[in-house]
């Protein structure tokens, strides 16, 4: 018998060994421990044996148990650590394969400009504002000296919202300067940049919505020649120091004077080519000084009070700055547009 349990230790130690995995272990276990296993065989034959051999047996049976036990849990472990082994090998992550580029977005070219041309006019002490598209009417034309029956107020050009013509997309920004008027006292200094509204059909140079920066100076004593400096200093800046200017006489109802003031064409300087068509300057932008009527209208007294002020279309900067030839291309939104600026 004693022979009997010592194959049974040394072939379960010997087949544990060889276990492959915790399933190959497991039947091992029933093999030789289980209730009809072969240790459980040979203690069932104890009862044969004399008074005096039954316990000697019963230790060497419980040594082998024993051994096979600590066997077991020794395999297991060592099983179950090669198992996480494996697991952590097949999840593991290749830190040195080249990462998903991700490509970075940036300014729109109208953007660009007129954040550049905000940070002029910042410099310069003035003070961004911005307000409705949808405006009155009183503040569009009637507060700006384009009283009733006036040709800017035809229905052809302009996007009314009501049939009695009170409420409209805003042709200009200038609404927003008379509601700063209203509300402030000069001296005033501001710029107003926005989205503006006209019945146009769309061509190269039209768009029934385009962008104007406006921008409005009230203080005592303000004249002309301020007018001039503060434009020119905007032009210097953004095309230039050795930018040339010149301002032409013009008419603006919400202006007295009024002028337009060109730029001297930076491909030709003054002869005449294609980019000025011939005309050797390009129009930059319509000025003025503050209608006296404007002023009243917004509860300014002009006797005291005098002030200047500008528009110009930022798709036109734009196109300008950076040689595009036609407006449609801006709004398009073509990736292979617009990451060439
Ligand atoms: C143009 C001309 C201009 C103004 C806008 C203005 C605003 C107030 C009072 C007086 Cl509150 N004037 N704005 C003045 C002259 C010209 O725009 O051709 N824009 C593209």
């Amino acid at each position: 018998m004693k022979e009997q349990l010592e194959i049974i230790r040394r072939e379960a130690l010997a087949a544990m060994d060889e276990a492959a995995d915790s399933q190959a272990l497991e039947a091992l276990r029933v093999k030789y421990l289980g209730k009809k296993g072969e240790l459980t065989a040979v203690l069932k034959q104890m009862g044969k044996l004399s008074p005096e051999e039954r316990p000697v047996m019963g230790q060497v049976a419980n040594a082998v148990r024993a051994d096979i036990e600590e066997k077991l849990e020794a395999v297991k472990a060592k099983l179950a650590a090669k198992a996480l082994e494996a697991k952590l090998q097949a999840e593991a992550v290749d830190v040195t394969i080249p990462g998903v580029p991700v490509t970075h977005g940036h300014k729109h070219p109208m953007s660009i400009v007129l954040d550049e041309c905000k940070d002029i006019f910042v410099e310069m002490g003035f003070e961004v504002v911005e307000g409705p598209e949808v405006e009155l009417e009183s503040y569009n034309f009637t507060k700006l000296n384009a009283e009733p029956g006036h040709p800017s107020r035809d229905w052809s050009d302009t996007f009314y919202i009501t049939e009695d013509s009170s409420v409209l997309l805003r042709t200009q920004t200038s609404p927003m300067q008379v509601r700063v008027m209203e509300q402030r006292k000069p001296p005033i200094r501001i710029v107003a940049p926005g989205r503006v509204y006209r019945k146009d059909e769309v061509d190269a140079t039209h768009s029934p919505m385009f962008h104007q920066m406006e921008g409005l100076v009230v203080d005592e004593g303000i004249t002309m020649s301020d007018l001039k400096g503060c434009l020119e200093q905007m032009v210097k800046k953004l095309y230039g120091a050795d930018s040339v200017v010149r301002f032409r006489p013009h008419h603006f109802p919400f202006t007295e004077p009024s002028c337009e003031m060109d730029v001297q064409c930076f491909e030709c300087h003054g002869a005449g080519c294609r980019t000025c068509k011939g005309e050797g300057w390009i129009e930059l932008l319509g000025a003025g000084m503050v209608h006296p009527k404007v002023l009243e209208y917004c509860n300014i007294d002009p006797e005291k009070y005098s002030g200047f002020a500008f528009g110009v279309g930022v798709e036109r900067m734009t196109m300008r700055r950076f040689q595009i030839s036609d407006l449609r291309l801006l709004f398009e939104n073509d990736i292979r547009f617009l990451s060439q600026f």
